[in-house]
């Protein structure tokens, strides 16, 4: 573990800095020598999709596409580390419920089957025979399927997904609650009504002839190192980068590229961001409105002075509705109330304004600083809404880019893994598999654990995750799990959700993706589909870390065989060759027309995208405008009412990524750009508020979030650390601030839990030592 340490962090995002990081995590695994060849493997057309996150290949040209965190995600799971059956039930599960995230995962891959085994409260051996007769067993008591709950983590593959989505319905429920619903969730509900797809609709040519990148709420230089190769490249051919982050981020200021032997030899670097706007939390759908209103006074001053138009007249003619209620809306909002909210000054919004009307081709992306707020949805329709007053949308170099996590987690979707499937979906699936598909809508995450709660739900299985932790009201979330009958989950290493288990429980190992597939048919590959609805095959090329491992196709097929008495599918003949998998895929999915030998082409094929064709799926046949009246009533503004005469302090909280984690997989304890060492118990607060509320850095505190419900909900002992960040707004890392967050406390129209926008209350531990800080604040100041 690191020594702990907070000082500023004056280098670039990437450079040497990241490959002595990924040299030690390498080293740490035990892998160092097969490890190399691993990453060598990594995103090349006969290689293994990186697991890091969904951000699309350029082309898969380069010997080796360097990111360091898709580095650490291959050699999380390339480890030499090995939880064996004697290693996990040497403990009773009490005690390894009070180890750490960290301190789980590494105790490596899991090797056997495991059930747990009430009489000693530990993990035993058990045979994949035993287990899948014991779900079979539990599925087919219950009262109704819809007691049932099928969680998916966004890393299974097409094929896996599209198994798992077909036993799920065939068994008879639409109770698919995944990881998209805590994640992106926002931008398929937001779009699709707007822009007729739930997708994004650029791909990387356009990143190459855009003039100007808006990215909102997104940290890449963290979560999508390989974006920061792209805006570097865009950002030297004099494209306009524009931030909106209320952190100052490193990976959006500068940016060493590890590939780029001057760049690292003279340590020079590469400017990012060329535009940082600090707004608030929560500050977004201010700024957008903000970027709208500018637009439209632009453009009433064209044409009082007869100039070119600054609005895309024919394009919203031709291809909109909705567009006069819409200004009318952006009109009568007040750059008062604008700037009230988002923090920033009318003259920092119109030079924003300006920087979108002045650029030809725009791009604006995405990440979870938008999606996970209360308005989140109507905020992404003022993303559309604002590309489409310059027609921003199927053009070259201009368009929508939510940036996914999760490697497949938009390829799970295209599969059928939604709680609310269309019926003209479901018609289909009945007909090639011949059945009949449930038709009522099934439970989203947060439904789901309500379900469990009110004891509607009573079997719990997870494709992969870690459903403990990543969800919100942790408490409740646990209790909720432990008052099932049985929980599975299907994973590569042991994490918390699976000391929270039910009555009877069973952990699942399978092979990861840089694994050798072998099955009757011969060794395997399978698709994912990336951000930018790319489709292509991934193969494995690492022995896997044990031999009793088997893939996810084959666990659900099994799962399947061993539950569905009268099923017509054959089962165990789809997973001997996932060519057969895809072929059904192919029946169930026109885009897949074609689907064995499309991705038999290096890099794969892109799946149609109407928008990207200015062909609109949307009721109207157009792209409609939907206005939303600024929110000034969100739990945030209710709590500071409520206490202001108090006179408590509400601060506006987002849980956010360290540098050294994959979601909830603690790669490391320290946040290396934001000058963190050693440390995850932190928060974030400009050094003005802790004088307002006579705190100093260092001191510990507890975290109390201020709902309306009047329930108590507690994070406790984190450090204050001085940073770089708005007047009334914090920031802690998740998973450790989850249980702050209500389950009633979720998206408008898309239930995702709002971890980005916490009212929380400081109270000082003074019974604690306050650490010393070598520095006031622990990033650089000023934009570059
Ligand atoms: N190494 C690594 N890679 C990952 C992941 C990981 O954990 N580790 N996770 C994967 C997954 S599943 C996902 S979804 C993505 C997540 O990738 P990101 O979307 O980058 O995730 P976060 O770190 O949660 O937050 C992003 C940024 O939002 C900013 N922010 C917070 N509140 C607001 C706000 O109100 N407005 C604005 N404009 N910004 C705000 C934060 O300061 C932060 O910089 O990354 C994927 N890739
Ligand atoms: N407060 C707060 N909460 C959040 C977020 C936030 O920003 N703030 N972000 C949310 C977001 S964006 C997301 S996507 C969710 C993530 O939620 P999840 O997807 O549920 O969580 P992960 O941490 O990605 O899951 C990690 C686990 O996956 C398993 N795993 C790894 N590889 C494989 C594999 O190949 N197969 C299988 N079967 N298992 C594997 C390992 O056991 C590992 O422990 O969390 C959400 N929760
Ligand atoms: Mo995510």
């Amino acid at each position: 573990m690191s020594e702990q340490k907070i000082h500023f962090y004056k280098g670039p995002a990437g450079g040497w800095g990241a490959l002595r990081s990924v040299a030690k995590h390498l080293q740490e695994q035990g892998i160092a020598v097969k490890g190399a060849k691993t990453l060598l493997s990594a995103n090349q057309p006969d290689g293994f999709d990186c697991p890091g996150c969904a951000w699309p290949d350029r082309d898969h040209r380069s010997t080796f596409e360097f990111c360091e965190n898709g580095a650490k995600a291959i050699s999380a799971e390339a480890t030499a580390k090995r939880a064996t059956p004697e290693v996990l039930s040497a403990h009773t599960v009490s005690w390894l419920a009070e180890q750490s995230d960290y301190d789980l995962e590494n105790m490596g891959r899991i090797t056997e089957p495991m059930k747990y085994d009430p009489a000693t409260d530990t993990y035993q051996r058990t045979t994949w025979d035993e287990a899948f007769a014991l779900i079979a067993a539990r599925l087919n008591a219950l009262a109704d399927p819809n007691e049932a709950l099928f969680y998916t983590s966004g890393r299974a593959s097409n094929e896996a997904a599209f198994l798992y989505q077909l036993f799920v319905r065939e068994f008879g429920t639409n109770n698919f609650p995944d990881c998209s619903n805590m994640c992106h969730e926002p931008s398929g509900q937001g779009l699709k009504p707007t822009i007729g797809i739930g997708k994004g609709t650029v791909t990387l040519h356009d990143f190459e002839k855009a003039d100007a990148i808006f990215v909102f709420g997104q940290n890449p230089g963290t979560n999508h190192p390989r974006m920061l190769g792209e805006l570097r490249e865009a950002s030297k051919r004099g494209c306009k980068i524009v931030s909106f982050n209320p952190l100052r981020e490193r990976g959006l200021e500068r940016f060493a590229d590890p590939q780029n032997k001057m760049e690292m030899a003279t340590l020079g670097s590469t400017p990012i961001s060329s535009h940082y706007f600090q707004l608030r939390i929560g500050g977004d759908m201010a700024v957008m409105k903000a970027l709208c209103k500018r637009v439209l006074e632009l453009d009433d001053a064209a044409v009082a002075q007869g100039r070119e138009r600054v609005l895309d007249v024919a394009f919203i003619e031709q291809h909109t509705a909705g567009f006069d209620a819409f200004a009318d809306s952006i009109r009568a909002e007040t750059w008062e109330a604008l700037e009230a909210e988002s923090g920033l000054s009318q003259e920092q919004l119109c030079a924003a304004g300006d920087l979108y009307a002045e650029a030809k081709r725009v791009i604006i992306c995405w990440g979870m600083g938008i999606t996970q707020h209360q308005h989140s949805v109507a905020t992404i329709q003022h993303i559309a809404a604002l590309l489409m007053l310059r027609g921003n949308l199927g053009r070259e170099g201009a368009g929508a880019c939510p940036v996914r996590g999760h490697s497949n987690v938009q390829g799970d979707r295209t599969m059928g893994i939604y709680e609310k499937p269309a019926p003209a979906f479901l018609d289909r699936l009945g007909k090639v598999f011949g059945f009949e598909p449930p038709r009522a809508h099934g439970y989203g995450t947060v439904e789901a654990i309500q379900a469990m709660l009110d004891g509607k739900a009573k079997v719990f299985i997870a494709l992969g995750g870690n459903f403990a932790s990543a969800t919100p009201d942790t408490l409740a979330t646990w209790k909720a799990l432990r008052n099932t009958d049985l929980t599975v989950h299907v994973t590569t290493k042991f994490n918390r959700s699976h000391t929270i288990h039910g009555k009877d429980a069973l952990v699942l190992p399978c092979l990861g993706r840089t694994e050798i597939d072998m099955q009757a048919g011969g060794p395997q590959g399978v698709t994912v589909e990336d951000s930018m609805s790319m489709v292509h095959i991934s193969s494995g090329m690492n022995a896997p870390a044990s031999e009793h491992l088997l893939s996810e196709p084959m666990i659900v097929a099994r799962m399947a065989a061993a539950t569905l008495r009268h099923s017509k599918t054959p089962w165990l003949w789809l997973v001997e060759d996932y060519s057969r998998i895809r072929d059904k895929i192919e029946e169930v999915f026109d885009d897949f027309k074609g689907f064995n030998e499309k991705i038999k082409t290096p890099g794969g094929f892109r799946l149609r995208n109407t928008a990207s064709e200015r062909v609109w799926a949307t009721p109207t046949g157009k792209a409609t405008f939907i206005p939303y009246a600024l929110p000034t009533d969100t739990p945030v503004h209710q709590a500071r009412e409520r206490l202001r005469e108090h006179k408590t302090v509400v601060f506006n909280l987002a849980t956010v990524r360290s540098h050294d984690q994959y979601n909830t997989t603690i790669y490391g304890m320290d946040d290396r750009y934001r000058g963190v060492w050693g440390h995850r118990r932190v928060v974030f607060i400009h050094p003005e508020d802790l004088k307002a509320i006579g705190m100093k850095a260092g001191e510990w505190v507890d975290i109390t979030s201020v709902f309306s419900d009047g329930q108590e909900r507690r994070a406790e002992k984190f450090v204050l650390i001085e940073y770089d960040i708005p007047r009334g707004c914090l920031a802690s890392y998740f998973p450790e601030t989850n249980s702050l967050v209500p389950l009633s406390s979720v998206s408008i129209g898309a239930g995702t839990p709002t971890s980005k926008s916490i009212p929380v209350v400081l109270t000082l531990r003074p019974q604690d030592t306050p650490i010393p800080q070598d520095q006031a604040r622990s990033v650089e100041g000023a934009a570059v």
